[in-house]
């Protein structure tokens, strides 16, 4: 069975209780159950981590480099600030869905732009939490 990891960055953790108007109340526990069982009907074992810490997000990448066959990521913040994660992403050989739960092109202008989408074969946003089950949807048909 092939893995693949669903990566969340900053305030991820907060989940179901932060800005619930934007972020809606599923945690991310919930998230992860559901893809989870998605990826199981899809046969993908499907890995969730969060972290705060960029450092951490990248070194969880390099990890996906010899476990994972394809990555979801939510970098969060990190979307908008982080080079460094794209270089790590641009060493992971497989596919990358990038996943925002909120629509960040009807939000503040600074979200506008995320370093990961040039190197994402999809980029989901607005979708709420369905986002990552979609992604995992597409993961499971481009690893097929
Ligand atoms: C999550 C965050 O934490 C924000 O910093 C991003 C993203 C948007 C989301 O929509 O999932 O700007």
């Amino acid at each position: 069975m092939k893995t693949v990891y669903i990566l969340n960055g900053p305030n991820l953790n907060l989940l179901g209780q932060r800005q619930p108007e934007i972020y809606g109340r599923e945690t991310l526990a919930d998230v992860g159950e559901a893809c989870a069982a998605l990826g199981a009907e899809l046969g993908l074992e499907v890995q969730l981590f969060q972290s705060n810490h960029e450092g951490v997000i990248v070194d969880t990448i390099h990890e996906a480099r010899h476990k994972a066959a394809g990555i979801i990521i939510n970098p969060g913040a990190l979307s908008h600030t982080s080079v460094a994660i794209l270089d790590a992403l641009n060493a992971f050989d497989g596919p990358v869905m990038e996943v925002h739960i909120s629509n960040i092109h009807k939000r503040e202008e600074f979200r506008h732009h995320s370093f990961v989408s040039g190197r994402a074969e999809a980029v989901i946003a607005g979708l709420g939490t369905e986002g990552y089950k979609a992604a995992v949807r597409r993961l499971a048909q481009l690893l097929a």
